[in-house]
């Protein structure tokens, strides 16, 4: 039987449809507005089956004994235990001792709101995501330019400029827009350090040097301004601060900057003005950004362009998302007044939008580690493998171990599970129903379907926080005793049911899709307008204008440090076979830990003869890690890919014991795990 849901096993949250044969998956398949054979492959999607149906998928609860082994438990059991240690520390210390940690793979939507319901009617402001490191920092950015994140209608736009993004590995709804627009002759402009499979296909690829985007941000607008290209009514009507732009970007001059950032002047120049001249053009922004110390001004500075252009909101442009209305599940209401969460030193990212909530991850570290602001005793980690995912790995791990009391929620033994009191068994993507944030933000909804039963004893996610929210006296906070029940109360205002959707596997729409929606609406910011400058950010001591205060000068963890770490280490490429950390327990996907290698330059590989398969050593003042060489030109001289990920499977290969979690960005608490010096030695 063919049954339709959406995939969660990565972020993409593709709609598929899902073959069943007597209760168990047999094989699935991606849905697309392009033919199959024109579809890009999913091998995770693939091996849906062997995932999972893994022998090494959790089935029962886990309880720690005292020898340090775990035991198998009932569910009353673990969650019995759980709630009597949220109880305790209620009572002993104060509730904000208890902290929720989410990762990104249980979704952003529903599944955040309920984690954050459930702490905020405890009493604990310490639900936190990873948002800091992963697009939500980004988001931040765009929304304090225009008072959202647009996405990129790519497959009707005639130029897309590709900016740190790979969707062909990571989001291939967007890589078939992609391939559909350029097959139809649309220009592509790739923005990426690596010679990627996309920056191969491109007009104009731009290898700039990792982390210096907002540089390369800055001198393009001064060329647009300077060739008059810019959408004059656009900004006109509908924006504020052009001129302290235009004032900003002419001390960004393309001939001087262009050659420090690896670029050809001539190069930029072309990508300017073929972007601001091709209409309409998008700009698809991606996670080569996230994860560095400037993510705040070099987004600022790129969602800029979007303004400049006058390709916001405009049909294949970059469309502002028309979010459904949904009624709050998060309960902040409750939260007991006065009490700071522990990433209260960023309160302009704490409280950039109603839904995201607190999302500095590394502050969690903070808190175990040195109590600051004060200390956290027990943490919930779910979906998530924070010892291998966050920056500095030797101190996320101290901190796990630290903890009095660690809960995880996943589907495998991981890395941070190992060092859990309690582990809970969640149900997979296929084993439940959920509400994507994806399916609430642009319309139309998809629901994501359980079409099968969860795996042995595992629970939906949205089971164990209902169940344990009961256990630990909020019965009334939790009264559902289904998600259909929860997802419909949910949906109420936006007069959607779970059924309907059910009826309706290609989604329902609640609003048309419009264009141009800032004409009768403005723009979600103070000013209503576009905001090139924003009043907000000089208010709070930052630069009004992307750049107005200078470029700083390391943008590189540890560039203070070159002449001994010499080569700059790039967080590399995100396999279509893996999410993070994740799957590498799967053969039909390890493939004999195929991919997991560093680029590096023949240039740089000579003075050590190193070759193709060597074991180098990669080093920072933080750790060391030793994985296979792979001489290539893909990555400029003086750089370094390393492969990312492979932490979980083998912590020899992780690539968090090389990154700092001690310099963050002063906005958004993210440090630099993209990009950071090193040195390589060939292993003799
Ligand atoms: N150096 C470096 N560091 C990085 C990155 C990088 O590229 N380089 N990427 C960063 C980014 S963008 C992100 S988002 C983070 C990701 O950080 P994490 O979210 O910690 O990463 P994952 O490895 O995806 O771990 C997700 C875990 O959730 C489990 N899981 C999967 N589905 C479910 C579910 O439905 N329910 C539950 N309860 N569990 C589930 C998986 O088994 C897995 O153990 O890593 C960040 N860290
Ligand atoms: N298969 C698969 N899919 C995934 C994931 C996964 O791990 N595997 N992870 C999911 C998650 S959590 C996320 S956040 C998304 C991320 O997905 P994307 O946004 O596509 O991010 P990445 O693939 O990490 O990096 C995109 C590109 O940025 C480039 N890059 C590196 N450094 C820089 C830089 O300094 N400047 C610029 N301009 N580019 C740079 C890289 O070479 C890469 O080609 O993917 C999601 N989807
Ligand atoms: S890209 Fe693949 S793994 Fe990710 S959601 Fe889509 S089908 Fe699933
Ligand atoms: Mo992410």
């Amino acid at each position: 039987m063919k049954q339709d849901t959406v995939c969660r096993m990565c972020s993409s949250c593709c709609p598929v449809e899902v073959e069943v044969v007597a209760g168990k998956l047999v094989s699935a398949q991606r849905k697309s507005f392009l033919n199959k054979d024109k579809r890009s492959p999913c091998l995770k999607l693939q091996a849906a089956a062997d995932i999972v149906y893994s022998e090494k998928r959790l089935t029962t609860p886990l309880i720690r004994k005292k020898d340090g082994a775990f035991r198998q438990a009932s569910w009353d059991e673990a969650l019995d235990l759980v709630a009597a240690r949220f109880q305790h520390y209620k009572k002993q210390i104060h509730p904000e001792a208890v902290g929720w940690l989410r990762g990104m793979a249980a979704d952003w939507g529903s599944p955040w709101d309920y984690a954050n319901r459930l702490m905020n009617c405890y009493g604990s402001p310490n639900t936190i995501g990873n948002g800091s490191i992963c697009f939500v920092a980004r988001e931040m950015a765009h929304t304090y330019t225009y008072g959202t994140m647009a996405f990129a209608e790519a497959a009707k736009a005639r130029c897309i400029l590709v900016w740190g993004k790979h969707d062909a590995d990571t989001a291939l709804g967007v890589a078939d827009a992609i391939n559909h627009a350029v097959s139809n002759g649309a220009k592509l402009i790739v923005v990426d350090p690596i010679q990627t499979p996309l920056a191969q296909k491109a007009d104009i690829w731009l290898q700039i040097k990792p982390g210096h985007d907002g540089l390369l941000a800055m001198t393009m607008i001064n060329e647009i301004i300077s060739q008059d290209l810019q959408d004059h009514a656009f900004i006109e009507g509908f924006t504020t601060g052009f001129d302290q732009l235009q004032e900003v970007a002419s001390r960004y001059a393309i001939d001087t900057i262009a050659p420090d950032i690896w670029l050809d002047p001539h190069q930029v120049r072309e990508a300017a003005r073929l972007y601001a001249s091709t209409k309409p053009a998008c700009l698809i922004d991606g996670n080569g950004l996230d994860m560095q110390l400037d993510i705040f001004q070099s987004t600022r500075a790129v969602a800029c362009l979007r303004g400049l252009t006058g390709n916001i909101d405009r049909p294949g442009g970059d469309v502002l998302p028309q979010p459904i209305p949904l009624h709050p599940f998060q309960a902040r209401d409750r939260l007991p007044v006065g009490v700071p969460p522990i990433t209260a030193a960023y309160p302009l990212f704490n409280t950039f939008s109603e839904s995201w909530g607190n999302q500095v991850q590394s502050c969690v570290a903070d808190a175990i580690l040195d109590q600051k602001p004060y200390g956290l005793k027990m943490l919930v980690v779910q979906a998530g493998n924070p010892v291998v995912t966050m920056a500095d790995s030797s101190r996320a791990h101290r901190a796990m171990e630290e903890l009095e009391f660690l809960v995880v929620i996943d589907l495998f033994m991981t890395r941070t599970a190992e060092l859990a009191d309690v582990i809970l068994p969640a149900a997979g993507c296929f084993e439940k129903t959920q509400l994507n944030r994806a399916a609430t933000r642009n319309n139309p909804i998809i629901l994501q379907n359980q079409v099968i039963e969860p795996v042995g004893q595992s629970w939906p996610d949205w089971q164990i926080v209902f169940e344990l929210g009961r256990r630990i006296g909020l019965e009334q906070d939790f009264p559902w005793q289904s998600v259909e029940a929860a997802i419909d109360e949910q949906l109420a205002p936006a007069g959607v049911t779970v059924e309907q959707l059910r009826q309706n596997p290609e989604g329902v729409r609640v609003e048309e899709l419009r264009h141009e929606k800032y004409r009768q609406d403005g723009f979600a910011t103070p000013s209503g307008k576009f905001e090139f400058f924003s009043r907000r950010l000089q208010e709070s001591g930052f630069a009004g204008v992307p750049y107005e205060d200078g470029f700083q000068e390391n943008v590189i963890s540890f560039g203070e440090q070159q002449e001994e770490f010499p080569l700059i280490g790039i967080s590399g490429r995100r396999d279509i076979r893996f999410t993070n950390s994740q799957y590498r327990t799967i053969p039909a996907l390890l493939k004999g830990e195929e991919g997991c290698v560093v680029d590096i330059h023949p240039l740089d590989a000579a003075p050590q003869q190193i070759g193709d398969g060597d074991p180098l050593q990669i080093t920072t003042p933080k750790g060391t890690i030793t994985m296979p060489a792979r001489v290539s030109s893909l990555v400029h001289p003086g750089s370094i890919r390393i492969a990312w990920g492979w932490g979980d499977y083998n912590p020899v290969y992780n690539l968090n014991t090389l990154t700092d979690d001690d310099v963050r960005n002063p906005i958004t608490g993210t440090p630099g795990q993209r990009t950071f010096m090193c040195r390589v030695e060939k292993v003799r």
